[in-house]
């Protein structure tokens, strides 16, 4: 059993940022920013914004657009460097706040870190590689290309479980490619969201570039979407949230991205190296206590080495010490708040319900102080079937659903029976099986031999079907959807063409 250990912290006060100075909120909640290991303790309060706020941030952000747009791309880079910097310098302050805060293991929470600053150094390069491109023209003497340009003032509206990464995966770009920015965190992770601003701000980005706004979705989210100065919204989160951000941008023409749930399967095959396979499952199910999008939530096993392979993933799982984020040695932390802590109940009521076998786990964790956390344990549900609602439905907790299949098309039929499909992992040793499934699966990111989760800023990130709509995100993508191309005609024959081309 472990104590949860209490970070000595004086409530951090958080504010808007909005033209470049920070100001206390006028809408009607304060938001409260509470530590999941310990829910007694409230880390962050913030007055939320009013749309009144948001109208200024809107302001703000298209007055500076300007400005921004005419600053060269490289000179727009090196603010990202500087922040790159600074992220650095902070880091393990930052982590500290992200486990505290959303309630990341520290470990996961420093790795987190890592990632956010990868992106940022990545899109820092993009400045020096916002480029168009050339193409030859039928004509002679006439010179054909592109440049890209911003689209102007965007929204950016964030999730809760990567509440550093995936601000920097959408910021970064946004910025880089010279929009101007009104950024929304989740209303239950603003503080670290605000650390990354404040570093914006240390970093010398002009007052009006990047505005910050914390409020409850259902008082401020439209109009971060309806807004007639909004030309792009790019948000993480729920499907339910998802398609209303898509249906609203939709209905006035804007561009949108949304990355939205997962029920990512992970097929072990007979041949697999079994202890790879082990880590990468225990890994991609309970790492993050089940809270990512691509998390592992389907294991699909041939039926030759289920038992002997489910025995291992429930004797690892009973093994995961479960404690407070910032707690030593603590492999698995809280669910982020009671309303996840109840999903995630729910659903295991669901499954029970539903006939799955529970293998281990299942309940809530109340040894001593962990009762004032948000705990679940590690749960491993077998036998269960793909019409089942824990086959189907996306728990975002440490809840895996075990299938057992005959033939590798069968794991593929079960793979792709979803409506999800954001990202899938396969263990074997045979290049056929994997190339098998690869050219079968219905989804964006595919794994041989590594957990469903992760991604790297040099690579698109995204799913199909109902894990996303719209460009996909990180790498070249993330510029293009930031910005749009300027097709140019040069002709410089000084004078009139015999031709009919045109
Ligand atoms: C990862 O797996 O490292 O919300 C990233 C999520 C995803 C990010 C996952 N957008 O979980």
């Amino acid at each position: 059993m472990t104590t949860v250990m209490k970070e000595k912290t004086d409530i951090a006060v958080l504010k808007q940022f909005i033209g470049g100075e920070w100001v206390e909120g006028t809408g009607k909640r304060t938001i409260e920013s509470v530590n999941p290991s310990d829910s007694r303790q409230i880390v962050a309060t913030c007055k939320g914004a009013s749309k009144a706020d948001v109208e200024g941030a809107l302001s703000a952000a298209q007055a500076a657009f300007k400005g921004w747009k005419a600053t060269p791309a490289p000179a727009r880079a090196r603010v990202l460097d500087a922040v790159v910097k600074l992220a650095r310098r902070d880091k393990e302050r930052l982590g500290r706040i992200l486990a505290l805060e959303e309630g990341k293991i520290l470990p996961e929470a420093l790795g987190e870190m890592e990632k956010g600053i990868n992106l940022l150094e990545w899109y820092a390069g993009e400045g020096l590689r916002f480029m168009g491109s050339t193409a030859p023209s039928e004509l002679p003497k006439n010179l054909l290309y592109t440049i890209r340009e911003p689209l102007g003032v965007v929204s950016i509206i964030t999730p809760w479980n990567f509440p550093w990464a995936i601000p920097c995966w959408k910021i970064a770009p946004a910025l880089v490619a010279g929009n101007t920015v009104i950024f929304k965190p989740a209303s239950n992770t603003p503080w670290l969201a605000m650390e990354l601003v404040k570093l914006f701000e240390e970093a010398g980005l002009p007052k009006g570039v990047l505005n910050f706004v914390v409020g409850a979705g259902s008082e401020v989210g439209d109009s971060l979407v309806e807004d007639a100065r909004v030309q792009a919204v790019s948000f993480t989160g729920s499907n339910e949230i998802g398609v209303r951000v898509h249906t609203l941008a939709g209905k006035r023409g804007i561009k949108v991205t949304c990355e939205m749930g997962g029920k990512n399967p992970c097929i072990v095959w007979k041949d697999a190296d079994q202890d790879l396979a082990l880590a990468g499952v225990v890994k991609g199910a309970f790492g993050s206590t089940g809270q990512r999008c691509t998390a592992t939530s389907r294991l699909i096993l041939h039926e030759d080495i289920a038992d002997a392979f489910v025995k291992k993933v429930v004797d690892a799982a009973k093994a995961m010490k479960i404690g407070a984020a910032l707690g030593d040695g603590i492999d698995l932390g809280p669910a982020v708040d009671r309303a996840q802590l109840e999903t995630d109940l729910k659903y295991i009521q669901i499954a029970k319900d539903d006939g799955a076998t529970l293998l281990c786990g299942g309940n809530r964790v109340e040894d001593g102080d962990l009762k004032h956390g948000f705990f679940v344990e590690p749960t491993v549900f077998d036998r269960c079937t793909p019409k089942m609602r824990i086959a189907q439905e996306e728990v975002f907790g440490p809840v895996l659903a075990v299938f057992r299949v005959k033939s590798l098309e069968q794991a593929i039929e079960y793979a792709n029976d979803t409506i999800f499909g954001l990202t899938c992992a396969i263990y074997t040793q045979d290049i056929t099986t994997a190339m098998t499934y690869l050219e079968e699966a219905e989804v964006g990111m595919f794994h041989i031999n590594s957990p469903t989760i992760g991604g790297e800023a040099q690579v698109p990130f995204g799913g199909v079907k109902g894990s996303g709509v719209g460009d996909r995100e990180m790498a070249k993508e993330g510029i293009h959807f930031f910005s749009k191309p300027k097709t140019v005609f040069l002709d410089y024959t000084g004078k009139k063409r015999e031709s009919n081309i045109y």
